[in-house]
């Protein structure tokens, strides 16, 4: 059996806005580490292990000791890439697989780096013909949508089932004409405010009789999530009165799951309308005793303030924010075509994602390694 996990994006805390909210990524991979030793089980780290090239060295002393007693192999993506030496590779049971074939359980695998350009072209045309699961992080145009960024079309993967990872793509599957299959393991937790909040890791096992390999998902406890909008008055209203009572129930849950407390205090983020009146301090009333209390961590985000960071404010200039930074900005955050067509200005005939091309091309900037 192999265990592919992509983007764990090891850290202290995830969001810089949140100090206080630590403990995802340990638990992660707690859960990997136990469910790899349980059944045996070798794995494949495929990318961002680590959230930043030069994690502290707390991070990555709990990652290894999740890992202990299991063997494995990595590949190195935007976040944690070390020219020479990968950090997984300071502990002596992993591998790189970058551009090497590795056999476990009768599979073979074959791993690359995340690359672009003419770079990835040149390496996917070396990939070994006989090699039965691909892994790599690269985005596929199938599932870029809206920012428009990929590296390649499943079509130009290399192997009849691959293995991918980046959280932009999480977690997904597909298949192209020529029945090649690909998987996204997704991240280990939320890397995005706009992701799907449910979690999950990749298993491939092959069968003793048939020889032929079965891929499935296996689940991930994470902290609980809620997304909330809220653009009228009465969503408003009904928000300040039932989002208590949720939190607490929402981690009382949690931790009957056996989730860790740390990690079973709910995150909520609420967008709102900031012409429904007194929004956030309403909001602020409802809920700040209990993130005052360390009960409940909440991100509110106004479309409002969006706008404001794309105008060319005081603000905007002393964070030397480009026109183009705060639109990736939002195409990280939020990827509502409305919610970029208000702050651009675009009319209804305009294609957001045409915007952003021409923005790029304009400024001669290459597409997003991040
Ligand atoms: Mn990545």
């Amino acid at each position: 059996m192999i265990v592919f996990v992509g983007d764990l994006h090891a850290c202290t805390a995830l969001y810089q806005s949140h100090p206080t909210m630590t403990g995802d990524t340990d638990y992660a991979a707690a859960q990997i580490g136990e469910f790899c030793r349980k059944y045996g089980a070798k794995l494949v780290l495929v990318g961002d292990v680590f959230n930043s090239r030069f994690p502290e060295a707390r991070v990555i002393r709990s990652v290894f000791n999740a890992f202990a007693g299991v063997d494995g192999a990595f590949l190195q993506a935007q976040h944690d890439w070390q020219r020479d030496v990968g950090w997984m590779q300071l502990q002596p049971r992993f591998e790189p697989l970058h551009g090497r074939v590795m056999e476990a359980d009768g599979i073979r695998l074959y791993g690359l780096d995340c690359l672009s350009g003419s770079e990835l072209q040149e390496a996917l045309s070396r990939v070994p013909k006989d090699v039965d699961i691909f892994c790599g992080h690269q985005l596929l145009e199938e599932v870029m949508g809206l920012s428009g960024e990929s590296h390649m079309a499943a079509s130009e993967l290399p192997c009849r089932m691959n293995i991918l990872g980046d959280y932009h793509g999480s977690p997904n599957e597909g298949r192209t004409e020529d029945g090649r299959r690909w998987w996204y393991t997704g991240s280990m937790v939320l890397c995005s405010r706009s992701e799907p909040p449910a979690k999950s890791f990749l298993v491939a096992d092959s069968s003793a009789s048939t020889g032929e390999i079965d891929v499935s998902r296996v689940p991930l406890l994470t902290r609980p999530f809620v997304r909330v909008d809220i653009e009228w008055e009465e969503e408003l209203v009904e928000f300040c009165d039932v989002i208590r009572g949720r939190v607490l129930t929402l981690h009382d849950d949690a931790v009957a799951n056996g989730i860790p407390e740390r990690v079973a205090v709910p995150f909520v983020s609420v967008k709102y309308n900031a012409e429904v009146k007194d929004a956030h301090s309403r909001m602020v009333r409802a809920v700040g005793d209990i993130v005052e209390a360390g009960r409940l961590h909440v991100h509110f985000l106004t479309q409002s303030r969006l706008a404001a960071a794309v105008q060319p404010s005081e603000n905007v200039v002393s964070r030397k924010l480009s026109v183009l930074d705060a639109v990736r900005l939002l195409v990280d955050e939020e990827t509502s075509p409305e919610l970029l067509r208000f702050v651009v200005d675009l009319d209804a005939s305009q294609d957001p994602r045409g915007f952003i091309r021409k923005l790029k091309e304009s400024r001669g900037v290459k597409d997003r390694v991040m």
